[in-house]
Formats: C-alpha cells, sequence, structure tokens
C-alpha cells in the first residue's frame, strides 16, 4: 500500500513556468558503475508571469546532488531545499547562470527512463519526464533551450559517442577515455534530449532534400545486426520524400541517426536528431522478419522521422496535448503506409486494431478524452485514445477541410508555430483560419471521452422518389463524464441501385448535386437527410472508410450484408459489410452456444466467401482481410458480458465449418500460390504470402495428413520468415503434437541466438489457444532466453498471453488472473511503465460474468495492497477499482 496518495494534475491549472533556460550545456562522464552529469544553463525570468522574482523549483528524481552554484558561487545547503522530486532556489536576479553536477546510477536503472545501460550501452529515454532522472531541469515541454552535448567514456568500451544536432568536436581524453560535442541550433524541450554511447557499427547513407542539401543517414546498430538495416534506411529515404511532397516539410539538420537498442520500453523515440528505436522497429531481414514486421519497421521509422516537425519544431505546450503530436503524426504516418501500400488494405489493418482495442479502452474505467483534462501519472496516458483515436480525429479534421484545404491548414500551423510550444486549439485554430471554417462544435472530439453511438434508419417513399435517413447520436457516460453532447460526425456515403451501382445524390434543401458518393455532416443529436429523384429503393453504403471512429447501426438485413459484400463499389465497405455479417452470424452462435443448442452456420457466410476467393479482381491482401473471422477480442469489446469460452468455442467451430464447406475452393487457391518463387518483399508478394498462409490456416483445421505433411514442409524449406512463422503457428496450434514439438525445438535451436526471432518463438506460444496455456506460459518464463528485464520478452510472453490468449487468460479458476497480477507486482518495482501497461487486461473486468468479476477483483486489490506501489500501477489500479 502507498503511504501518501500520488497526486492527480489538472489541465486547467496550467501556468507558464516562472523562468526559462535559453542555453543547457550538459556534460557527462559516462563510467561503469556510476555517471556524472555537469549542467550549466542559461535561466531568465519570464517576464510575462511578472517583476518579482519567484522561487526557482527544478525537477529532479533519483540524483545525487554533487555540486550547485549559482553565477559561479556554490551555493551553501541552507540556500537551496531539496526533495525528492525538487531542487528549490532562490535567485537574486532576473537572469543568472547555473551549474549543477548530479551523480546518477545508470547501470542500475531497470525503469528504463532517464540513462540507462541496454546491453553494452548507454542510452536515454526522456519523454515523457525522464529527463528529471538524469539532472535537475524545468522538465516540461514548454521550456524549449538550445542543447550543446559533450559526453566522455572509454574510447574502448564506447568507439560512439551520440547525441542531437550536429557534431562539432571530439578528442582523446586522459586514462584512454575520449569525448566527443554535440550542437543542436533548435530549441527544444529536455524531453527530446538524447544520448547514445557504445561499440556500435554504422550503415551510412544520403539524402537530398527538396532544396538540394545533402543529409548524412546513419543507423547504428551492434555489430551482428548489420545486415538488417536495409529496410529501415530505405524506409527512411522513403520518408523524406514524401513528407516533402505530400507536406511540403524538409528535414532541417545535416545528419539524422537512428540507433537501435535491445531494452526500450516502447517502440521508439523521435529525440531531435538522434532517433532511439526499440531494435525491433529497425532490424528487418527476410530470414529473421515477417512480413508484418517489415511494415512495423517501415510505419515507425516513418513516425519518428515525421514527429521531426509534428512533434519537435512544433511541440506541445504541456502534456494533456500529447496527442496534438501523436494523433497528427499516427495520422501521417497511416497515410504514408496507405500510399507505399495498398491504401484500402491499412484502413482496414486501422479500423480493426481501433475497433477491438482502443474502444475497449473507451468504455472501461481508464477512457479518458483525446485532450485528458486530467493525470496522475503521464507515462499512462500513451494510450490508444491518445494516439489511434486522436490519428481519428485528424483524420476527419482531413475529411471536412478536404485534402487541399488540410495541406493549406498545416502549412498555416507549421508557419505560425514553428519553434513554439502550442495546443491542440491553435491545431484546429490553423485549419479554421486557412480554410474560413468554425471547428467549434467539432472540437468537441477532443474533450469528450467514450465511443459515439450512431444509430441510423431509411425510409423509402416510392411515391415521392425520396429515400430519408435520419441519424441519431449518442455517446454512453464515461468516469467523470456523464452528460455528453452531440459531435460533428462526417459520414461518407453513397445510395447504390439493385444492381450496386452508385446513384446520383441529391439532398431536397440544396440546388447543386452531391454527385455518386458525398460526406454528410452530422451535427444534432437528431439529423435528417432527404434524398430525391431516385428511380428505385437504394442501399445505402454508410460510413465507408469508416469516416467517423463511432458505432453506427443500420437496420440491414443479412441480404442486404451478402449484396453489399458482393457489390458495394467502395472496397472498405465491402470487406466492412463481411465484418458485420460475421459478427452477426457470430453472435446468433454464441446464443447457440449458451442455450446448448447445435451451431448451425449460416450459408449466407459461405456464399459470400466463395465469391470473394474465387473473384480473381480482388487484391488478394483484401481476400485475407475478408475471409479473417472478427477476432475473439473484437466480440468481447461487442458483448455486454462476454462469454469468452462460448466466443472461443464459435470461433473455432465457425473456422473448422467454414473450412470444411469451402475446402475445395480454397484448397485450389492455397496451391496456386503456393509455388515455390523466390522471395521479393514487394507489395503483391506480401499480399500473396497473406491469403497463402491464412488459407493455410483454414486447411489445416481439416487435420488431414497431406495438409500437415505441406505445413510441415513449408515450415523446413521456406525461404522466408513469413511463411516459416505462419506455418509454426498453424503447427502450435494443431492436435499435431509430435510435428508441432520437432518444429517448435528446431525453430529454437535455429534461432536462439536472434533475440527478435526468439520473442516470435515465445508469443506464438503465448498466444495459443491450445488447452493448458497458463502452464505453457510458467514454462516458458523458465526458458534461459526468457528475461523480465527485457520489455519485448515481457510482451511476448506475458503481453501475448493476457491479452490475445482470452480462452486461457481467463480460465475460470482465475490462476490467469493471478499469474498476471505476480508479475505486474514484481515488475512494479523493476519497470512500472511496463507493469501498469500490463494491467490492461484487468482493468476490463466489468465485461465479465460474476464469478470472474470477483476473481478480477481479487487480484486487483492483491496489487493495490503491494508495498511502495509506483504512481504508474497506482493510477490504473485505483481506476479500476473505483
Ligand atoms: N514519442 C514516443 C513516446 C515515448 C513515451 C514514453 N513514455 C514514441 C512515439 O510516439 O513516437
Ligand atoms: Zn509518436
Amino acid at each position: 500500500m502507498r503511504t501518501e496518495q500520488p497526486k492527480t494534475i489538472y489541465l486547467k491549472d496550467y501556468r507558464q513556468p516562472d523562468y526559462w533556460i535559453a542555453e543547457t550545456h550538459l556534460t557527462f562522464e559516462l563510467f561503469e558503475d556510476h555517471a556524472l552529469v555537469h549542467s550549466r544553463l542559461a535561466v531568465q525570468r519570464n517576464a510575462e508571469q511578472g517583476k518579482k522574482l519567484p522561487p526557482l523549483v527544478l525537477d529532479g528524481q533519483q540524483l545525487q546532488l554533487i555540486s550547485l552554484a549559482l553565477d559561479d558561487v556554490e551555493l551553501s545547503e541552507d540556500s537551496y531545499q531539496l526533495d525528492a522530486d525538487h531542487l528549490t532556489l532562490h535567485p537574486g536576479s532576473a537572469e543568472f547562470e547555473l551549474a549543477i553536477t548530479t551523480r546518477i546510477e545508470p547501470q542500475n536503472n531497470t525503469a528504463l527512463e532517464g540513462l540507462y545501460k541496454s546491453g553494452g550501452m548507454f542510452c536515454t529515454q526522456c519523454e515523457a519526464e525522464g529527463f528529471r532522472k538524469i539532472t535537475y531541469y524545468l522538465d516540461r515541454p514548454d521550456v524549449m533551450s538550445r542543447f550543446t552535448t559533450t559526453v566522455i567514456a572509454d574510447r574502448g568500451d564506447y568507439p560512439v559517442l551520440l547525441s542531437n544536432g550536429n557534431p562539432v568536436a571530439s578528442g582523446e581524453h586522459e586514462a584512454g577515455r575520449h569525448w566527443a560535442t554535440w550542437e543542436d541550433p533548435f530549441p527544444k524541450p529536455a524531453y527530446l534530449f538524447a544520448l547514445v554511447a557504445g561499440d556500435l557499427v554504422l550503415i551510412q547513407d544520403s539524402f537530398t532534400t527538396m532544396s538540394g542539401r545533402d543529409i548524412d543517414l546513419r543507423i547504428y546498430v551492434e555489430p551482428e545486426n548489420r545486415e538488417q538495416c536495409g529496410h529501415a534506411m530505405d524506409s527512411l529515404k522513403r520518408s523524406m520524400r514524401w513528407d516533402e511532397e505530400v507536406y511540403g516539410r524538409e528535414y532541417d539538420l545535416d545528419i539524422f541517426m537512428i540507433v537501435a537498442v535491445n531494452d526500450f520500453n516502447m517502440g521508439a523515440m523521435e529525440n531531435k536528431g538522434l532517433n532511439i528505436f526499440n531494435s525491433s522497429c529497425v532490424l528487418a531481414h527476410p530470414d529473421t522478419a515477417t512480413d508484418l514486421a517489415f511494415q512495423r519497421v517501415e510505419s515507425v521509422v516513418a513516425h519518428e522521422y515525421f514527429h521531426n516537425w509534428s512533434g519537435n519544431r512544433v511541440t506541445c505546450r504541456d502534456w494533456f496535448q500529447l496527442s496534438l503530436k501523436e494523433g497528427f503524426t499516427v495520422f501521417r504516418d497511416s497515410q504514408f503506409s496507405g500510399d507505399m501500400n495498398s491504401a484500402t488494405v491499412k484502413r482496414i489493418e486501422d479500423v480493426t486494431f481501433l475497433r477491438a482495442n482502443q474502444f475497449a479502452e473507451d468504455a472501461g474505467p481508464m477512457a479518458h478524452p483525446v485532450r485528458p483534462d486530467s493525470f496522475i501519472e503521464i507515462a499512462n496516458f500513451y494510450t490508444l485514445t491518445v494516439y489511434e483515436k486522436g490519428s481519428e480525429v485528424v483524420g476527419m479534421l482531413h475529411t471536412l477541410c478536404g485534402a487541399d484545404g488540410f495541406r493549406k491548414g498545416t502549412d498555416l500551423y507549421f508557419e505560425r508555430h514553428d519553434g513554439q510550444a502550442v495546443t491542440c486549439d491553435d491545431f484546429v485554430k490553423a485549419l479554421e483560419d486557412a480554410n474560413g471554417l468554425d471547428l467549434t462544435r467539432f472540437k468537441r472530439w477532443y474533450s469528450q471521452a467514450g465511443t459515439p453511438r450512431l444509430e441510423m434508419n431509411g425510409h423509402w417513399d416510392a411515391n415521392a422518389g425520396e429515400f430519408r435517413l435520419l441519424c441519431r447520436q449518442s455517446c454512453p457516460p464515461t468516469p467523470g463524464q456523464t452528460d455528453k453532447q452531440p459531435l460533428v460526425i462526417p459520414l461518407r456515403m453513397a445510395l447504390l441501385d439493385s444492381q450496386g451501382a452508385e446513384m446520383s445524390l441529391q439532398l431536397a434543401d440544396e440546388t447543386g448535386s452531391r454527385g455518386t458518393e458525398t460526406v454528410l455532416a452530422i451535427t444534432e443529436a437528431e439529423q435528417l437527410f432527404v434524398f430525391t429523384g431516385l428511380r428505385e429503393e437504394p442501399l445505402p453504403s454508410l460510413l465507408r472508410g469508416f469516416s467517423a471512429p463511432v458505432k453506427m447501426t443500420y437496420p440491414y438485413s443479412r441480404d442486404d450484408r451478402v449484396f453489399l459484400a458482393k457489390h458495394d463499389p467502395d472496397g472498405f465497405n465491402r470487406w466492412e459489410a463481411a465484418q458485420a455479417l460475421a459478427v452477426e452470424v457470430m453472435q446468433g452462435l454464441v446464443t447457440m452456444a449458451q442455450a446448448g443448442r447445435p451451431l448451425m452456420l449460416d450459408q449466407r457466410m459461405v456464399d459470400v466467401y466463395r465469391s470473394v476467393l474465387n473473384n480473381p479482381e480482388l487484391d488478394p491482401a483484401m481476400v485475407a482481410e475478408i475471409i479473417r473471422l472478427p477476432s475473439e477480442a473484437y466480440m468481447v469489446e461487442l458483448a455486454e458480458q462476454a462469454d469468452i469460452d462460448a466466443i472461443h468455442k464459435v470461433r473455432e467451430t465457425l473456422r473448422a465449418e467454414l473450412a470444411q464447406a469451402l475446402h475445395d475452393d480454397m484448397l485450389a487457391v492455397w496451391q496456386r500460390l503456393s509455388v515455390p518463387q523466390p522471395y521479393t518483399p514487394d507489395a503483391a508478394s506480401v499480399a500473396r504470402r497473406s491469403l497463402k498462409n491464412t488459407l493455410l490456416g483454414y486447411l489445416m483445421l481439416s487435420e488431414s495428413e497431406e495438409i500437415v505433411a505441406a505445413c510441415v514442409r513449408q515450415f523446413i524449406e521456406a525461404n522466408n520468415m513469413t511463411d516459416r512463422q505462419a506455418a509454426l503457428v498453424a503447427l502450435v496450434n494443431s492436435p499435431f503434437e509430435e510435428q508441432k514439438q520437432a518444429a517448435l525445438a528446431e525453430f529454437a535451436r535455429q534461432w536462439q541466438d536472434y533475440p527478435l526471432v526468439m520473442d516470435q518463438w515465445f508469443s506464438v506460444q503465448a498466444a495459443s489457444g491450445q488447452p493448458g496455456g497458463l502452464e505453457r506460459v510458467q514454462a516458458l518464463m523458465q526458458h534461459p532466453a526468457f528475461n523480465l528485464r527485457n520489455p519485448n520478452k515481457v510482451r511476448a510472453v506475458v503481453g501475448a498471453f493476457a491479452n490475445q490468449n482470452l480462452v486461457n487468460f481467463h480460465r475460470l479458476d482465475g490462476a490467469g488472473y493471478g499469474f498476471l497480477a505476480d508479475q505486474i507486482i514484481t515488475l512494479n518495482s523493476l519497470n512500472p511503465q511496463i507493469a501498469a501497461r500490463l494491467m490492461t487486461p484487468l482493468t476490463r473486468w466489468r465485461k465479465y460474468d460474476p464469478a470472474r468479476q470477483a476473481l478480477m477483483q481479487e487480484q486487483l486489490q492483491r496489487i493495490m495492497a503491494t508495498d511502495d506501489l509506483s504512481a504508474d500501477v497506482y493510477e490504473v489500479v485505483s481506476k479500476s477499482l473505483a
């Protein structure tokens, strides 16, 4: 139990800092058992806050203060105050220089925040509040300073010394040590500071910007990973070009560096000029990384690069504005990935992820607006709501302004706010000003939590040739927000005739036609749109491209869904119709299963899947998306009270029935796609592999000896990790014990020295819904390659089990919950951020039956009663129990 309650911080309490720091000069002396950090700060009174000189309160945690001088005069201990989180001084003038030396122990930093050691190298992670674990500072994003950094370390162990900006000098130091100085000309908040020292090799390339400047591009990795950087480098160059072409944004420093580290709490970090990446988001080679991993590298490299403008040049005023940079940058990286690959498939992936995960967050105890109005620990707010829903909000702005209007708006935003720390309101204001729009009501998306419901109904008046579309919106209450206001919901739609062709759209109260596809702006709680001049009853195709993050309903019949799945000219909505059909069928089957009735398959699903499988015009990646059943997690999210055993059983049974009913069609397509080919990474080949391996999963359910043999063959002979891993997944989820064990053993033998490949080996097993999941996971944690201090390993084993293996995690005796709570309690003291993230499945306890609810609450109570609970875990657990 905590002795004191951590404090809640409110957006309404924001005020400018009392002081600015114009210049920050840092010198790091790195040793094996400690580091000394010398800082010299040019501090100025913030004149806007008045003339009086208030105390200067610097942030600092877990620091040992060695010395402190003001304008070169050493301060005596009675002239300043130190507590666990602050150093308070009493300046005598409006401008002065502060010299501070602190001592820290990076080698003992297991939280991976601040300066820490990963393997043999030193590295940093400062966002959001890690810099205060390095030195005393005004650690807040609205304090922007020019940084100069010198790093001193042993030359033999740390030949590479890096920091932000441009390298300006380097040289020898005493006793085999050396130093390098870096200067960053762009003022930045401390969260963008970075330092790396290690024995790294360098992959180098260059990029010529649109104004003709040559940029030195470097990726630093440990020597054994040298061959795995090509894809990240290509992705970087494509991102740089794309940001010039689509947003007019050019890179600004002369050098851009990426460093890959093995121990990292998240995917990557956009430190100015020196991005630090989880190695899982840099390294990719066809032998070791799946197509999915390749795509992730491409999108994370792009995301971090795009932050150079959306985040670094224009940053956040305070952490409540986090989505200003994250929502916008996710939107930008999604656009980029859509442009590089299939835009429709990318949109389907994003929507699938959002609905299964962010919607669940929005419906749970941690629900918060895209711009939260309070938090206890900001690290807990790097959420799906801030990132993914934030990106949807920017996407809606893009829809409402149009592509050209949006570009005008972002140009104005970057020009107006370059070098500033601003708010989400400033972003919207730039779009308003550039387009002459009033987005006042739209801005409720930033302040209102919860997933809106959009209930649509249609009425056909044959005599008048009119179709009336009635829209009703509402939003369920969320913690602390009971009254919800109507939002502006852009609804992209068309009307289809009986052949599936788009009809011309004429609204009753408008003179001009809207063409054949339009965006309706729904602004009221209830609104009616009347389409006139129609020759026949239309079938509406609604919310195309998922034009708003809402739960929409329309009283479609199953036959309507079948029709849309086959004929909607909009690819996204064809997928959506097939998904909705599958959801409806599965929900019906769950009810049957609960009543103990036999599960009867709706032949219309077979019909849709068959027509999709045999449609030569469809992109194979689209076919794969359409025939993939909704995930268990999504079915849980949709249920009022989730019966996970029934959901699991229904999904598995339905898969087996589909595999049986469509066996010949699936086999034919699979055989056609399985003809051995040299490996190529292009989008068309990725799409073919995706469909081929989705079909392999289905075909394995037939339990035919021949298919199992083919699967084993694919496992052995594959010339790439995508095919090898897909075969492994199929075997691990099959009842063929002997082949499964052989494949697992062979895989581990071959890849034991490749941590990222072993992560896949771990997660394939941890996520398998085969019986005995918990025991399997406990055994995996004893494996020599497992390490609780490495976040990737924790995610691969504990995370995969608790988030993806629902049927095993939710076993009725509660042992899954107890296991997760054990890990959270251990990690609470090692790495609070990772511990808090693992809490997610337990926060969802209200979704389950009373027996499971009680068991989950029991574990939450147990965590709550833990000694020295971190603020991170405390916030999630206390809000979950509230
Ligand atoms: N901005 C970083 C987030 C780091 C947060 C650490 N608690 C990654 C990203 O969104 O690009
Ligand atoms: Zn980001």
